[in-house]
């Protein structure tokens, strides 16, 4: 047993223990109601790709790393339910590329935004050396006229690599429009967020994150032609197709 009162060999063990975290995290103020009909949508997509890690998947998450790996200020953006599902995943993400974490919520409140920095803090990020962000919000996203412009000037205000994962929304094609690269977790492959990414991962963000991570570790020595030649070959439209073919094909094999 672990921190749900379900064995792990249990057919539905993984999706149960994701709706575990999201509904905990809606007890605890960090995930908003919304999140769990985010977590629903999410979870439909999940069932009809196997709940596994597709190989275009696998290919996105070696791209991502390799870009995180080559990128002056990378930041992962964290929203109320990326801090629900992977807490101390993204703190180990962060720690591998020395990367920042940003808190940024479509859902802003001041007690969500210090629940969420608290909740990270208390999943290590000190002790990993990893930093919070978004709580100062002194700068903004062009374009965007609700809550997700509001962005800390040397966080996402200052990145050149951003990881957006779970919002299907205006702000990936605001921040590209910025210049930014973004590396996009979201498991609908038709989602406005994965289309603009730069790397779409149409994964689950438990699976992703820590596959991320493990692909990060086993490139950190690669040489920035080898990383390059990496993101280069990695194509965003075809790791797209891949997924939705898998979805709509119904083949669970
Ligand atoms: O915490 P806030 O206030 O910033 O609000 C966050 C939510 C998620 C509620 C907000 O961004 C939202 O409403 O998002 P959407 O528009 O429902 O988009 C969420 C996307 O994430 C959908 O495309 C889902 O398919 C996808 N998704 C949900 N769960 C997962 C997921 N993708 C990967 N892994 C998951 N576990």
């Amino acid at each position: 047993m672990s921190e749900i009162d379900v064995p792990e060999s249990h057919p539905r063990y993984q999706s149960l223990l994701t709706r575990h975290r999201i509904e905990a995290g809606v007890e605890k103020g960090i995930t908003s109601k919304q999140g769990l009909i985010a977590e629903g949508r999410g979870e439909a997509f999940d069932y009809l790709l196997g709940e596994r890690t597709i190989d275009s998947a696998d290919r996105a998450e070696r791209a991502a790393a390799a870009l995180l790996l080559l990128a002056e200020r990378p930041v992962l953006s964290v929203n109320g339910n990326v801090a629900a599902l992977v807490p101390g995943e993204m703190i180990d993400l962060a720690a591998a590329v020395d990367a920042d974490i940003e808190v940024n919520l479509f859902n802003r409140t001041e007690e969500r935004m210090d629940a969420i920095a608290a909740h990270l803090r208390e999943h290590g990020a000190e002790e990993a050396g990893v930093q919070i962000k978004g709580l100062t919000a002194d700068a903004r996203i062009p374009g965007l006229d609700h809550e997700r412009a509001k962005v800390d000037a040397d966080g996402i205000g200052a990145a050149d690599v951003v990881l957006v994962p779970l919002e299907d929304g205006d702000r990936a094609e605001a921040l590209a429009a910025m210049g930014k690269s973004e590396i996009v977790i979201d498991l609908n492959p038709l989602s406005r967020s994965a289309r603009a990414a730069a790397v779409p991962i149409i994964d689950n963000i438990i699976r992703a994150v820590p596959n991320v991570t493990a692909h990060a570790r086993e490139l950190r020595g690669a040489s920035r032609e080898e990383l390059e030649a990496i993101v280069g070959e990695f194509v965003g439209a075809e790791a797209l197709e891949a997924a939705e073919t898998t979805i709509r094909s119904g083949d669970l094999d």
